[in-house]
């Protein structure tokens, strides 16, 4: 969680600096359900996840490097080769999977994975992420009952972070629980505290042993707040000062650290020590990233669609 806040800090310096093609999206405040959940799984067991704008948390937990990210952030011959921004990247051999743009679509798309696992009998779990916003779209709606009724070993995380962009939650469902919704798909819901790491773990751990078990999906809605705008140009002019101020005193780094240090986990100096090594680490990775060149602008249509595309479309050809 640490690491996920150090990262999204250091690219607030370099989008100060002018160094980040387009935007920056933080997920301060958050972090606790991205790494609570990406934590729980099992990789060695195929567990596969599909992180969205506010996971950087599961993309860091699942092995994605720092590096990529901030290559990634300023479009540099990184993970996507500059055909895609910020941590709309993947890497299956590491368990994780970029996203679609669509919100929503991944829900499906996961939920081919998982039906993927169940029928080569292999124990792996499918875990997708949306935003209380997304999960009003059509394609979740279809995937979520796609993985009921066909018992997929699929795992929905609904991220209730108070906002979809400018829209509050209470403009986006009647339901005060998200997790309700499970009832009209015959599945589990569960509502959780997204900003108590070790519960978002719990709740992610039980499910991916129900969906092993072979008994289907879970919803799971983590409750949290969106600490930052939707992104580093909106500032959130919509967001009452007194929620912020409220959400804040629930952090979810400080609470987690307060547990360390009350049961003797970690002392305040192993705490300094990690912050320090992270800061090292992320110069480090800064400076990699800075280092690693554009892509060639010839190649710039390649891998964009399948390629032979580009190779029978002389207007889509690389430019030589
Ligand atoms: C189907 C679709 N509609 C609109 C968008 C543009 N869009 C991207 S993020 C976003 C807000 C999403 O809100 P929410 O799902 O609550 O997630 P949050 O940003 O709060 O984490 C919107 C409207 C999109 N990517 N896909």
């Amino acid at each position: 969680m640490r690491l996920t806040r150090m990262v999204e800090e250091k690219l607030g310096i370099l989008s100060t600096q002018g160094k980040v093609i387009g935007s920056l999206y933080r997920s301060m405040g958050q972090e606790g359900t991205a790494v609570g959940s990406a934590f729980a799984l099992e990789p060695e067991m195929g567990d596969v996840a599909a992180p969205i704008l506010r996971d950087l948390g599961a993309v860091l937990t699942m092995g994605g490097t720092p590096t990529e990210v901030f290559q990634q952030y300023m479009a540099k011959n990184g993970p996507t080769r500059g055909r895609e921004l910020n941590i709309h990247f993947g890497a299956p051999e590491r368990n994780f999977i970029g996203p679609v743009s669509m919100l929503g679509e991944m829900i499906p798309l996961m939920c081919g994975i998982a039906l993927g696992f169940k029928m080569r009998k292999q124990p792996g779990v499918a875990l997708c992420y949306i935003g209380d916003g997304g999960s009003s779209t059509g394609p979740t709606h279809e995937g979520l009952n796609l993985a009921a009724v066909l018992d997929l070993p699929f795992i929905l995380i609904i991220e209730n972070n108070g906002y979809a962009y400018s829209t509050p939650t209470e403009r986006q469902s009647r339901l005060t629980r998200f997790s309700d919704r499970a009832l009209a798909y015959g599945i589990p819901g569960v509502t959780v505290d997204g900003n108590d790491v070790v519960a978002v773990w719990e709740a992610t751990r039980e499910a991916a042993d129900r969906a092993r078990r072979g008994e289907g999906p879970t919803l799971i809605e983590s409750v949290t707040f969106r600490m930052k705008g939707h992104a580093q140009h909106d500032n959130q002019a919509y967001v009452p000062i007194e929620d912020i101020e409220e959400w804040g005193a629930k952090d979810p780094i400080v609470r987690h650290e307060r547990l360390l240090l009350e049961t003797g986990m970690a002392s305040l100096g192993d705490i300094d020590a990690m912050v320090s090594d992270i800061h090292a680490a992320l110069d480090v990775a800064v400076a990699e990233a800075e280092a690693t060149p554009m892509p060639e602008g010839s190649t710039a249509l390649l891998d964009v669609f399948e390629n032979s595309v580009a190779e029978r479309k002389p207007w889509l050809a690389p430019i030589s």
